[in-house]
């Protein structure tokens, strides 16, 4: 698994701070659609699935949780913190996150638009797939 990591510029002046995401800058894909997950309960694992083609970029505008990647071989726990920095989680991966803090907001931007068919939702049928993680 390579680096997942990239650093957003933090456009901050004494009024406070202000971070952008820009395709070719910094997203390495068209951007299709935003979401973001919020008021996530204590306790709560969210994720458990991988996708077929979605790329998408994970950041904690807000508070922080993890985020577990396993790409079929090897699982690697991530901690999002930090709003200026984003995780890239491309096709192929399986994720899990958790640990959310109760002020945490999550948002992702992704390449494409809502697609139930292109989630693996089952770990076994994950683990067979040939999908190759990117
Ligand atoms: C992912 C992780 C990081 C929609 O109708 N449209 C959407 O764009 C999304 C993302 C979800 N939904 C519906 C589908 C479910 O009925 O919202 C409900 C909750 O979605 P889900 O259980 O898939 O949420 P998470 O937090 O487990 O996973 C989400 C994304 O679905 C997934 O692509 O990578 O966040």
């Amino acid at each position: 698994m390579g680096n997942p990591w990239i650093d957003l510029p933090s456009l901050g002046d004494d009024r406070g701070q202000l971070c952008v995401t820009e395709v070719d800058a910094h997203a390495p894909f068209d951007i299709k659609r935003v979401y973001w997950l919020y008021e996530t309960e204590p306790n709560v694992t969210r994720g458990l699935h991988a996708h077929k083609e979605l790329q998408q970029l994970a950041i904690a505008v807000s508070g922080s949780c993890k985020m577990l990647l396993d790409d079929g071989e090897s699982r690697t726990p991530y901690v999002l913190d930090s709003p200026h920095r984003a995780l890239y989680i491309g096709p192929g991966m399986w994720r899990e996150m958790s640990d959310f803090s109760a002020d945490c907001v999550l948002m992702v931007i992704a390449s494409e638009v809502y697609d139930e068919t292109d989630y693996i939702r089952d770990y076994d049928e994950f683990k067979k797939s040939a999908i190759p993680a990117r």
